[in-house]
């Protein structure tokens, strides 16, 4: 592959995920530089996310895999890019504790496999990688700033932990420009469905659909309710990478709303965009959402809208995650646009017209 061009050039891994597709629509809009979103070889392609990128002169796939070296050092050596945005990971927490050796080759080791590759080729490339408050953990104090310590609590977390003290290495061994954001919890209607934010809004839709027809419908099932999350739009973090990786310095930054709220509250407002009202009941894993009693319902008996599954506690939580994101508003000039009525409404509205 022979690769020439006046442009700027971006490799962005994850890219058909959430951010890494919001990152490609940002950049195709702001900037006229080149992106090559790299994707991982699989039988089937799920390019939801960027289908409508894939006419874009500006936009091409590329076939790498953070698990593989080989495949990362050949793309940085062919494209030779000035920025490297790695947003690719296993970004689910919950299975952290099922595959956390692939979690830490993905999401720790496989860092090393870029910055070694940027290391060696291009040595003036910008890197960014994913950092998460799940490197927080058991917390401190809140809100949390950039000071905290790390403490996870999951592999995931201690996967991002270590990948956050090796990018620091790098950055302060080889004078690269490579940081790793602290992103706090970030959803969108681009969101996976395992997701809890995603799972409430899917499960709303369907169970207002059941409800429109007078029909039956399963509850929707969740684990623990009561934890506490500092939740964005994801699209308001991009914008917050690409500014971190456009400074002078490089410097890390934590992005979050300085709000936090509980997983119930994201279930009561979810339900209540859809016209659909309920009260809560007993505690603990007997906690149970009921459907009120309206005129329109025949199934108004005891119809439960939410109840808990202990399958899906995790075997360590984190109880409260809350942001300051201070410095990044004062120094990056950043704050999020999009509140979180306004992300809940997005993301009830999306699943009730397309789900
Ligand atoms: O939506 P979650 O799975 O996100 P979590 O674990 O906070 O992680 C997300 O945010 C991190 C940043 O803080 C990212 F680094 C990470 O990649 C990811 O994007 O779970 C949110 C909360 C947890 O407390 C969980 O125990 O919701 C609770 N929850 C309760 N029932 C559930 C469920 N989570 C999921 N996924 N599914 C449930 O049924």
């Amino acid at each position: 592959m022979m690769i020439m061009s006046m442009h700027k050039k971006v490799i962005i891994t994850g890219v058909t995920g959430q951010d890494g597709s919001y990152m490609a629509d940002l950049l195709l809009e702001e900037t006229t530089y080149e992106i090559y979103g790299m994707v991982r070889r699989t039988s089937t392609k799920n390019y939801k996310n960027i289908e409508h990128l894939l006419n874009n002169p500006r936009f091409k796939t590329v076939t790498g895999d953070l698990s593989d070296s080989q495949s990362i050092d050949n793309l940085v050596r062919e494209i030779k890019p000035d920025y490297f945005i790695n947003l690719a990971a296993q970004s689910f927490v919950g299975s952290s504790w099922q595959i956390p050796e692939q979690t830490f080759d993905i999401d720790a080791i496989g860092v090393i496999r870029c910055l070694e590759a940027i290391r060696k080729h291009v040595p003036n490339c910008r890197f960014y990688n994913a950092g998460s408050s799940e490197e927080l953990g058991n917390v401190d104090y809140s809100p949390q700033d950039e000071k905290h310590p790390l403490k996870p609590r999951s592999p995931y977390g201690a996967a991002k932990a270590a990948a956050r003290h090796i990018v620091k290495v790098y950055r302060e061994s080889y004078n690269l420009y490579a940081i790793q954001g602290l992103l706090y919890n970030h959803e969108s209607e681009r969101r996976g469905e395992e997701f809890v934010t995603r799972k409430i809004t899917k499960n709303v839709s369907r169970i207002k659909k059941a409800i429109d027809k007078n029909e039956k419908f399963e509850p929707l099932e969740l684990g623990n309710i009561d934890t506490k999350r500092d939740w964005s739009h994801a699209k308001d973090f991009v914008r917050g990478i690409w500014i971190m990786l456009n400074q002078e310095e490089p410097k890390e930054y934590l992005l979050s709303s300085n709000e936090t709220h509980t997983v119930k509250e994201f279930i009561e407002k979810s339900f209540k965009l859809a016209g659909i009202y309920g009260t809560w009941k007993n505690n603990g894993v007997d906690e149970k959402y009921i459907l009120n009693k309206t005129s329109n319902s025949i199934y108004y008996d005891d119809q439960i809208l939410v109840q808990i599954n202990p399958i899906f506690y995790r075997p360590a939580e984190v109880d409260l995650l809350f942001g300051n994101s201070q410095q990044a508003r004062t120094k990056l000039n950043w704050e999020p646009q999009i509140s979180f009525d306004h992300l809940v409404e997005l993301m009830v509205d999306n699943d009730l017209k397309n789900s």
